[in-house]
């Protein structure tokens, strides 16, 4: 079988492109036509296709060479007949034809223009539907003859479309994401000074390959006439367009076909072009949860912010440069802050919750604990309000099921067990260990097992078992201080208990302001399952069994 050199074909008005990118190696089999580089000027950047189909034998170019038309890419132990649109001789041979190709719509004036003037789409060869991906001036801006008005894209070849004109830009009349053709209306000018070469150089560049049906050499020659005219180009070759990702026209397809957001890629090509390879291991660290896009992390409610609360519509987190005020110390979240944030946040944002506050007179209660705890002195255990707390809990919750309860989409659903969570404060953060079955045990009981879980989730040992099941929560904050607060229902319950320090307060008993010990209590209830009235009624019932214990027997 033959070995065939395939060369650049003719690449328009390019004098040296550099290769950015190699498709091929050694050994691969290639189809004609099938990319097998990518070359790249400071205007477009498009892939240069096979002219033969077979296997690759050598290659004869490397990644930052400079190359132009003729140039050998590789050489190929050929399989079957050369395309014969690619290869470079078919520039010539098909010159004939494009000099029937239409002229471009717009036609350069010579001399200055009077009005505003139209500037269209020029020849860009057989390319139909290019998207525009990227739009690179705005209404207002000054436009030089030649600049690169907008960046259009096919699946072979990107390229900028330049002005024919100079002057002030009045109106755009395309936008990312449409598609044009040869003549379509770009924009309209105003106070313009005609381009001489712009648009006819485009058309006769581009008439040698405008038959050339995917020799890329089509695509860059509207580019490719205005490329020497231009002083400064629109960017520097090899860095980022304007934003948008360094890539070649292939790589965003693919990109778009998985649905990977290019900007967010690391390119570890040539000058930091972003290759197929990196799109690959993007995708493979956002599936594998090691990444996430920028989209995943704006929805997910992360740790303290919460993510930047896109997916609610709200304005973006602030972002303040701390540093600029004070000296500052940066400490990422532990393990447990981070989860128990997430759900203090959903809960937080999804639960419409009401708290009620009141106050429960518990001057006898707190003397029968003092009394029982000295009586019980030797034994060890140690009888806390809290345990207290839960065992009238427990009958308040028995009074008043819907407390109890949890919400299943439309259904209610009452649990027949009670088992209680308390909050604990723990050097990692928040946690709720829950007592099983609280209806059951005693309060010396309670207390024992409370003392115990606390224990345990101070040194980080709890069980999942011990901190799942909960049908309500307390958190006391009782041994520190405070007055009452709002706590954050432990979903999918629907109603939390907090309570704070009790203190010594005057009560007019009906003749008399008396010295009555008071427990505030912060009663959080899911209004969805509860109503005001019924949260009243089960603070009130629980201030009266916290104030004569003996109710809880009947
Ligand atoms: N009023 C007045 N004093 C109270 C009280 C109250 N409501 N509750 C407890 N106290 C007293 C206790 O009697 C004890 O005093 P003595 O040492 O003199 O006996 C002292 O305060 C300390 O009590 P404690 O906090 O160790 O025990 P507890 O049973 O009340 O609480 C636990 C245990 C695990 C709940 C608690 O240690 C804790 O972690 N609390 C914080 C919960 C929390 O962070 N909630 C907020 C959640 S929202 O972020």
């Amino acid at each position: 079988m033959a070995l065939v050199e395939v060369q650049v074909p003719d690449i328009g008005d390019f004098d040296e492109v550099t290769v950015i990118e190699l498709m091929v190696k050694v050994g691969d089999t290639v189809k004609a036509e099938q990319s097998l580089i990518t070359v790249e000027s400071d205007k477009a950047s498009m892939e240069i296709p096979s002219s033969t189909a077979g296997v690759v034998k050598e290659l004869r170019v490397a990644l930052g060479d400079k190359v132009k038309q003729g140039s050998i890419v590789l050489v190929v132990e050929a399989s079957g007949a050369p395309a014969a649109a690619a290869a470079p001789a078919a520039a010539a041979a098909v010159a004939a034809p494009a000099a029937a190709a239409p002229a471009a719509p717009a036609p350069a004036a010579p001399a200055v223009a009077a009005g505003p003037v139209q500037v269209h789409v020029p020849d860009i060869g057989d390319f139909k539907d290019v998207v525009v991906i990227e739009v690179m001036v705005k209404p207002g801006d000054t436009i030089k003859v030649e600049q690169s008005l907008i960046t259009v894209e096919s699946d072979k070849a990107s390229m900028e479309i330049p002005s024919s004109h100079a002057g002030v830009l009045k109106e755009l009349k395309v936008k990312v994401g449409d598609k044009v053709n040869i003549g379509d209306l770009l924009a309209i000018l105003e106070g313009t000074v005609a381009a001489v070469s712009a648009v006819p150089a485009v058309a006769a560049a581009s008439a040698a390959a405008a038959s050339i049906a995917s020799v890329p050499a089509a695509a860059p020659t509207p580019v490719a006439a205005a490329v020497a005219a231009v002083a400064a180009p629109a960017h520097a070759p090899g860095g980022p367009v304007l934003g948008l990702a360094h890539a070649s026209p292939s790589v965003r397809k693919f990109a778009r076909e998985l649905g990977v957001p290019l900007d967010e890629v690391k390119g570890s090509g040539l000058k930091g072009r972003i290759t197929q390879d990196d799109v690959q291991a993007f995708t493979k660290a956002v599936m594998s949860g090691a990444a996430q896009t920028k989209a995943q992390a704006a929805k997910a409610p992360a740790g303290g912010s919460g993510g930047d609360g896109a997916a609610l519509g709200l304005i973006p987190w602030p972002k303040v440069d701390f540093a600029k005020f004070g000296p500052v110390e940066r400490k990422e979240l532990g393990r447990i802050k981070k989860i128990s944030g997430a759900n203090l946040l959903r809960n937080a944002i999804m639960i419409p919750a009401v708290t009620n506050h009141d106050d429960a007179d518990i001057t006898e209660l707190e003397a029968f604990r003092v009394s029982t705890n000295k009586e019980n002195e030797k034994s060890g255990v140690k009888v806390t309000m809290l345990a207290f707390l839960i065992k009238a809990c427990v009958a308040a919750l028995k009074k008043y099921p819907e407390f109890n309860s949890s919400l299943d989409g439309d259904a209610m659903v009452y649990k027949n067990y009670w088992h209680i969570g308390f909050a604990a404060d723990t050097p990692n953060g928040l946690m709720v260990p829950v007592i099983r079955d609280c209806d059951k045990k005693g309060v010396l009981q309670i207390s024992q097992e409370m003392s115990e879980l606390a224990k345990k989730a101070r040194d980080g040992k709890l069980g999942p078992a011990e901190m799942t099941g909960a049908t309500f929560t307390i958190s006391s904050l009782g041994g520190i201080g405070g007055k009452y607060f709002t706590p954050i229902i432990n979903a999918p319950e629907v109603a939390i208990l907090g309570v704070c320090k009790s203190t010594m307060e005057p009560v007019w008993d009906g003749k008399a302001f008396q010295p009555r010990l008071m427990l505030p209590l912060s009663l959080t209830w899911d209004h969805r399952v509860i109503d005001g009235a019924a949260a009243a009624r089960f603070n009130a019932f629980l201030g009266q069994i916290l104030s004569d214990f003996r109710r809880v027997l009947l």
